[in-house]
Formats: C-alpha cells, sequence, structure tokens
C-alpha cells in the first residue's frame, strides 16, 4: 500500500438484492444457506481488479444474531472470501477483510446504547474475524463518530489486525451527528486507524469535496468507496445514475488528487470495479505520495482545533482551585453548575475547555467522566482533560467522543510511563510539563533539555512530537522576579530548536499582586510574541481578551481585523474590570426556559418550568415557551446550523419542562366525568412523540382514559389494538413528510379492520388539506383540537 493504488470491491448488499435478496431478509445468512452465491460475487470482483475483498459480515453483530449463529455467519463469511482469493490470479496481493457496519441504534446520551455496550458488541464480531482469519478489518457507512470510536476501539483492544475505517458523509460535508472530515481524521489517526476515507451516501462526484479535504490533513492513506450515483425511488426499487464509465472517471481522478484506496459501495457491481481497475492502471505502481501532515489538532465530535492556524484560548474555568463556589458544586455533584461555567466560557469565545475536577473529597474517577460526558453532549468544542490521576485520565479519554487534549505529562519517568500509552491507545494531544524528578530547572537549558527527553521518549511510545504542547511553567513572578522571563525565553527556545507547540497557564504570574489582570495580560501578550500556541486562561477577563483579539489582529491573523473589531464594538466604554461568572440565577433571566431547551439543559430546564408554573398557566409555558425553543431548534437543524445532537439534547430538556407540566395537570386531575377511550400513536417509521405527549396529557387531563401505543407504531399493531379494545377514537401523529404516507396506510387499514372507528391526525407537517387527502376524519391543529374534537364525539 506504501506504493500502490489498492482496489476494493464494490456493492455487496445491493448486488444481492438483485440476485433475489427479500425486502428485510439478512444477507449474512446467505454466507452459509448459498455460499456458492456470495464465493461467486467474491470471484467475479476479484476477476475484475479488486485487491481487498470484504466478507459479507456488514451486519453481523450481537444485536441481529446470538452468539453461537455470529460466530457461524463470520466463520462461513471469511471462508467464502478466503476460497475466492485462494483460486484467484495473483493471490499474494488479494486480502480479505472483516467488514463492520453500524450497529442501527444510536449511542447515549443520545439514543439508548451505551458506548461500553456498543464496544463489547463490536468486539465480539472482531474476535470471530480474527480467529477465521481475515487479513484486515473495515469499519464502513459509519455515520456517527462515536460509534466509529467503539467500533475502532473494539479492533484495537480484540486483535492485531490492520484496520481501515470510512464514515458515510453528508452532502453538507458532515457525518449525520455533525463531525467534520477534519474531526474524523483526527480521532481516527489518533487511535491509530491504518486507513481513512468515505463511503455509501454520496455518488462519486459529491464525494470531491470532501476527499479533498481528507487528503488536506490525513498522514494515512485516504479510502474512497463511493455509491454509483446518488439513490432514486423507482416503483419501490432504488436506482442508481452513474454509469460504470462515469463512475470509473470520477474515481479515477480523486486517485490522481492522492486517494490511495478506491472501490465502489451501492449500486456497484463488478462491472463498475473493471472500468475503475482500467482507468487507474496508469498510477497503480506510482501514485501520489502520503506526506506527514505533522498538524497539531484537537477534536470534539464535530469541530477540530488547529494549533497551526492561530492562537488556542483554553478556558481556565472548570477548576476547582481557588474557587469556593465551584468547590461546593462538586461537593454537592451540582453538574448542572459545572456545565454552566462550560456554556458561559464557550460563549465567551474559547476554543478549547480544561476540565479539571481534582478536589480530594469527592470521587474523581466517576465525576471527570461524568463532566466530559455530559459537556460533550451540550458543548461542541473539545476538552482538555486535566488530572493528575491517570485512572481518571483514562476513564474520561475512553468516553470522549474525539482527539482530547491531555493535560499533562512531566519527565519524570514514572509520568511517561502511565501518560503516553493512554495518549496512543486513545490518541490526544499531550500538554507537557517542563520538571522532572530534580524539579523545575531555574534555567532555559535546564527546561529545554527536560522538553528533549520528553519528546525522544514519546517517540519510543509511538507519540509524534506534533502531539506533544509544552508548557513551561509559569511561576509567580512577586516571588522570584526572573521567573516570567525564564518561563519566556524558554518558550520561545523549544518552539525554535524543536518546531514543537507551546501553552501556559498565564493566571499564576500574578499571584500575591495587585490588579492581577494587569500583570497577566502584558505577559500574555509577551507570551504570545515568544510564540505561544494556547494559554490556558480566564476568557471573562476583558483585558485578556484584548490583548488576544489586538494579537491577531497586529499578527495578520484576522482578515480585515474583522473579529478584532467585533469585539470592540460590543465593548462599553472604558470597559476593563474583569467580570465575574455568570451566575445560575443571572442566567435564568438572560436565557430562561427558551434557552435552556435549545442548549439541551434538561434540569434547568425543568427548574424554570417549575418556576414559571407558579405564576403561567400550564398550556401558556407550553405554546409560548417549549414550542417556540424547538421552533427555533428545529429551524436552525434545518439549516444546518446545529448537529442532530444538539436537536437530541434539545428534546430532552423538552422533555423535562414537559414532566414538570404533567406534575401540575395530573394535580389538577380530569373533570371527573369518565368518558371515552382514545388511542394514540406516532406512526411508522416516525419517533417524534412530544406533540403525541402533549395531546395525551390534555386528553388525560379532560377524563379521556387514552392508551398509547408510542412512537414509531406499525398500522397492523395500531389496528389490532383498537379492534382488541374497541376503540372508537384513534390519534395518530406525524412530524415527518416522509412518514405522513404511514398514517395513509394506517387509515386505509383501519378503514377496512375498524370502520367503525374516527381518526384525528396531527402534526407539524399535517394540513388540513393533507388530512382530507389521506382520508382522516378531523385534522387538529394543535392538542386542544385534538380534545375538543373527543368532547363533540363523545357527545354522539
Ligand atoms: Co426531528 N425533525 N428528526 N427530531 N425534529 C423535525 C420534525 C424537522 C421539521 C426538523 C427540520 O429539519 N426542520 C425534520 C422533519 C423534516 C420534514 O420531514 N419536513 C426532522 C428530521 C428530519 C428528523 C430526523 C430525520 C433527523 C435525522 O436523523 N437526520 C430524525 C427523524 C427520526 C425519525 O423519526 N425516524 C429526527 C429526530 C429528532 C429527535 C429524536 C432528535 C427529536 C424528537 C424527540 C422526540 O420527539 N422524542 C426531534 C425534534 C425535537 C424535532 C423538532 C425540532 C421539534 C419537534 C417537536 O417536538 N415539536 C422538529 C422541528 C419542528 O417541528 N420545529 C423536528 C414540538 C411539538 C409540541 O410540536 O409535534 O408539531 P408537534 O405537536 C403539536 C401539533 O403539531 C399538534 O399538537 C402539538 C401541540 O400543539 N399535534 C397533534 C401533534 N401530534 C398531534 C396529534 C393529534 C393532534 C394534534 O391528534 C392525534
Amino acid at each position: 500500500m506504501e506504493t500502490h493504488t489498492v482496489l476494493f470491491d464494490g456493492g455487496m448488499g445491493t448486488l444481492l438484492q438483485t440476485m433475489g435478496l427479500r425486502a428485510g431478509e439478512m444477507p449474512e445468512k446467505w454466507n452459509i444457506s448459498r455460499p456458492e452465491l456470495i464465493i461467486g460475487v467474491h470471484r467475479n470482483y476479484l476477476d475484475a481488479g479488486s485487491n481487498i475483498i470484504c466478507a459479507n459480515t456488514f451486519g453481523a453483530n450481537l444485536l441481529k444474531f446470538d452468539r453461537e449463529e455470529l460466530e457461524n455467519i463470520i466463520k462461513a463469511a471469511i471462508e467464502n472470501a478466503r476460497s475466492a482469493t485462494d483460486s484467484a490470479s495473483n493471490r499474494e496481493s488479494r486480502f480479505v477483510a472483516l467488514d463492520i457496519g453500524p450497529l442501527g441504534r444510536l449511542l447515549a446520551p443520545f439514543g439508548d446504547l451505551d458506548f461500553e455496550e456498543a464496544v463489547s458488541i463490536f468486539a465480539e464480531t472482531v474476535k470471530f474475524g480474527a480467529k477465521y482469519g481475515a487479513d484486515l478489518v473495515f469499519i464502513e457507512t459509519m455515520n456517527d463518530s462515536y460509534e466509529t470510536k467503539a467500533a475502532l476501539l473494539a479492533v484495537k483492544e480484540n486483535c492485531n489486525l490492520p484496520v481501515f475505517v470510512s464514515n458515510a458523509y453528508s452532502e453538507d460535508e458532515k457525518l449525520m451527528t455533525g463531525a467534520t472530515p477534519e474531526a474524523m481524521v483526527a480521532m481516527l489517526e489518533g487511535m491509530g486507524a491504518d486507513a481513512i476515507g468515505i463511503n455509501c451516501s454520496l455518488g462519486p462526484k459529491q464525494m470531491k469535496g470532501i476527499v479533498q479535504r481528507l487528503l488536506a490533513c490525513a498522514s494515512v492513506p485516504v479510502i474512497v468507496k463511493p455509491n454509483a450515483g446518488l439513490p432514486k425511488s423507482l416503483n419501490g426499487q432504488a436506482v442508481y445514475d452513474v454509469s460504470s464509465e462515469d463512475f470509473a472517471k470520477e474515481v479515477s481522478e480523486m486517485v490522481r488528487m492522492g486517494a490511495r484506496i478506491v472501490g465502489g459501495c451501492c449500486g456497484t457491481t463488478p462491472e463498475y470495479i473493471s472500468a475503475l481497475s482500467e482507468a487507474v492502471c496508469d498510477f497503480k505502481d506510482s501514485p501520489m505520495p502520503i506526506e506527514e501532515k505533522n498538524l497539531t489538532v484537537v477534536s470534539s465530535y464535530a469541530k477540530t482545533v488547529d494549533f497551526n492556524n492561530s492562537p488556542v484560548l483554553i478556558g481556565e474555568r472548570i477548576n476547582p482551585t481557588g474557587k469556593k463556589r465551584f468547590k461546593q458544586a462538586l461537593r454537592e455533584n451540582d453538574i448542572e453548575y459545572v456545565l454552566g461555567e462550560g456554556i458561559n466560557q464557550a460563549e465567551k469565545g474559547v476554543h478549547i475547555l480544561d476540565v479539571n475536577v481534582g478536589l480530594p473529597e469527592i470521587d474523581e474517577i466517576k465525576v471527570l467522566q461524568e463532566v466530559v460526558c455530559r459537556l460533550q453532549s451540550i458543548i461542541d468544542l473539545p476538552l482538555q482533560i486535566d488530572t493528575s490521576d491517570v485512572v481518571a485520565m483514562e476513564k474520561a479519554l475512553r468516553r470522549y467522543n474525539g482527539k482530547a487534549m491531555l493535560n499533562s505529562v512531566n519527565g519524570k519517568e514514572e509520568s511517561m510511563r502511565a501518560v503516553f500509552p493512554l495518549a496512543k491507545k486513545y490518541g490526544g494531544v499531550i500538554v507537557a510539563l517542563t520538571l522532572d524528578e530534580n524539579g523545575i530547572p531555574s534555567t532555559v537549558e535546564g527546561r529545554v533539555a527536560i522538553a528533549q527527553k520528553i519528546i525522544s521518549t514519546a517517540k519510543k511510545y509511538g507519540i509524534k512530537k506534533n502531539d506533544l504542547i509544552f508548557d513551561t511553567l509559569t511561576m509567580t513572578v512577586s516571588a522570584d522576579n526572573n521567573a516570567a522571563k525564564v518561563t519566556l525565553d524558554s518558550l520561545k527556545d523549544i518552539k525554535e530548536s524543536f518546531g514543537c507547540h507551546t501553552s501556559l497557564g498565564v493566571s499564576n504570574v500574578s499571584f500575591g499582586l495587585p490588579q492581577r489582570d494587569i500583570v497577566n495580560s502584558t505577559f500574555f501578550a509577551l507570551a504570545l510574541q515568544n510564540g505561544l500556541s494556547a494559554a490556558i486562561m480566564n476568557p471573562y477577563s476583558i483585558e485578556m481578551m484584548k490583548v488576544y483579539y489586538s494579537y491577531r489582529a497586529l499578527s495578520a491573523l484576522d482578515d480585515n481585523c474583522g473579529d478584532y473589531i467585533d469585539f470592540a464594538s460590543n465593548l462599553s466604554i472604558g470597559e476593563s474590570v474583569t467580570q465575574t461568572v455568570v451566575s445560575k440565577e443571572e442566567l435564568a433571566v438572560d436565557g430562561g426556559l427558551q434557552n435552556a431547551i435549545i442548549k439541551g439543559r434538561c434540569e434547568q430546564a425543568a427548574s424554570f418550568t417549575q418556576e414559571m408554573l407558579k405564576t403561567i398557566k400550564p398550556l401558556d409555558v407550553v405554546n409560548n415557551d417549549i414550542i417556540p425553543a424547538l421552533d427555533i431548534v428545529g429551524k436552525g437543524f434545518e439549516e444546518k446550523k446545529i448537529y442532530l445532537p444538539q436537536l437530541l439534547m434539545s428534546a430532552e430538556a423538552a422533555k423535562s419542562a414537559f414532566e414538570e407540566i404533567k406534575k401540575i395537570m395530573g394535580e389538577n386531575g380530569g373533570e371527573g366525568v369518565k368518558k371515552i377511550s382514545v388511542l394514540l400513536a406516532t406512526v411508522k417509521g416516525d419517533i417524534h412523540d412530544i406533540g403525541k405527549n402533549i395531546v395525551k396529557l390534555l386528553l388525560e387531563n379532560y377524563g379521556y382514559d387514552v392508551i398509547d401505543l408510542g412512537k414509531d407504531v406499525p398500522p397492523e399493531i395500531i389496528v389490532q389494538a383498537v379492534v382488541e379494545n374497541h376503540i372508537s377514537l384513534v390519534g395518530l401523529s406525524a412530524l415527518m413528510t416522509t412518514t405522513v404516507p404511514s398514517m395513509e396506510e394506517t387509515i386505509k387499514l383501519l378503514r377496512v379492520r375498524a370502520p367503525w372507528c374516527k381518526v384525528i391526525v396531527g402534526g407539524a407537517v399535517l394540513t388540513q388539506e393533507y388530512a382530507d387527502r389521506i382520508g382522516a376524519d378531523k385534522y387538529a391543529k394543535d392538542a386542544m383540537e385534538a380534545v375538543r374534537y373527543a368532547e363533540t364525539f363523545d357527545l354522539q
């Protein structure tokens, strides 16, 4: 691979469908029931020129099969592939990949699958794949970075095979859960993926921009496996619109750009791979070289921070040192307070959040992991995991959805022995402190020598120097006049001698002095001038932010001084004081319930709702705050300004608010009159249930018995329940244009099997016209209208 362009195979599932695989039938079962057919597909791909064929194991996992069946399927799949490679010409360059696709469930907190559960499900597949002789593992079609991490971790922990990882990006060049190509490369390279790329979802044309971005940041081979165009539905069948010639032409252009491992995904066949093989034959043995990018990058689930671009601000406020209120929050396990610190700093413009919860009287291991998980579910900034406890560091790192910054290692053997293996396994940019067993050297030479020692030890662990950031240690200038100068000179020397990035916690310099901000900000300016790459600082300090913005403008890092102008125009005249931390109460006044929902803060949403319900009617809270907040989130989602994880967290926050409303309405009770039973469901394919739950709440409040079948309910189940319970009124909810057809299907089935039953429909996409077209008896634009209709029905 170092010197060749490598050819993968093409589609398997879509090909098997043309051979008679029925909808809902599991293709993996054909490894056992129709091995000759599977071997035939592999052979055709090998004849077409594939170097790597994927065993038919895409969906082979414990969620779909029991352990014994899983083992048999993976064994058969690899044997089938192996029998094809064994009989192929040029056997030595033909490999069998264990193919791993997504599990089909979202990971917590956005879904219900625990991260460790996902790792262990993937682990079983990996163990069987290795046991039965796969040559490599191919993790593919992943559209969530967290699940991708779980799969890669499972591979790394359970075999020594090479591992290629490929994600399914959308046309907006992001994963479904929001990760950019750069964020994926940062995380996957950090964890040791041997090749990284893109497959499925898009045709070759739509992939080009993403491939360009992958090539610009990846130091490992880039994989490209497009679909045969974008799928279109024709008579209920998916059809693809790019011919094999056009496919080959487009993909070979990406090989010219630098892609190294190419093949096809859905809709492609051996004909496509054959055309591709021909098109790339000129560069098969002399492809574009793969260059080391030497980037220093950290990432979150969504974005990256690149230290090569511009000074990086790391918010220091999630740290108990010297903060009474923060300590109290940690002792009381008030995670909401900690999250508030994260949100406030993000709003002040920091790029990374330092997370330090070290307090002797708390369980740091547990709290650090919890804080990291909660922060990354509501904030898309990368985190710096800051702890001296390596167990806490590992636990937090494991659950971290991206490539974290690690604070810290130092020149002591013991420290390097503990931290470097973690960074190697999980990826990370490590803050390296220039101190060792002999303490902190008082000279520049001493600190630089420790930096040298750290670089060479890191290399032995396979950690490159671009993943080290040196902190030359800020000492208190009031205690030692020379302190700041040594720190600054060491910084400059390390940057110039080793080309490494640097960081400093700046605030320490002024300890014991009055008006500390003046000293801190001047020190910050000097450090930037000496090559400081990142500062751990207080973003509420106006003085510090003034330095940051003006430094960037003066150093040609701010186009047209735009950021500086934005910052300065928001400053009030003469503003120079350090602002204090925004309190929970202030936040409440500023943001309130809508803000809590938009930010996805469940506990806050609940407490604001409780407060509001003292003076405002429950339905007014729903209509004037909860629904408008969800509308804002929905609009942001549509405009691709926010991503699924944020949407999910907002939905959770809205649910917490409803829980409070439910309590109050529950207390009021119904009106005492026993009325008809109403059956409610969100239709098949649709998991939106907030609106339906409001309808339920209101109906119950008006004295109706409600049978709630939940969400994503198939027509047959609804009809069955209507018949069994002799229901005379059914309420159906649908929120997506794509699920209105299942509403129509349900109504049709009800008309046949329960003709006595009336149907009321609602949901954001519905209109009176739609409701009429699909044959509903009543369209209700909101929950109250549903109740009114039930009442008239009751009188009949
Ligand atoms: Co999604 N989602 N979502 N989502 N989501 C919408 C609906 C969307 C409009 C956002 C957007 O792009 N702007 C869009 C649909 C586009 C379309 O088809 N036109 C969308 C999408 C695309 C998706 C996914 C496909 C995203 C993805 O995975 N790529 C995915 C769908 C998965 C699936 O269903 N298969 C998805 C997922 C989710 C979450 C899970 C994250 C979450 C739902 C959580 C949950 O419900 N438990 C979610 C949310 C929260 C939304 C938005 C932001 C808010 C929906 C909501 O709860 N509104 C929504 C955008 C929006 O609507 N502004 C959006 C508040 C609720 C009270 O209103 O349900 O309309 P509503 O109910 C009202 C009335 O309509 C009426 O009464 C209620 C009270 O007045 N009503 C009835 C409703 N049902 C009734 C039944 C009745 C009578 C009245 O009689 C029986």
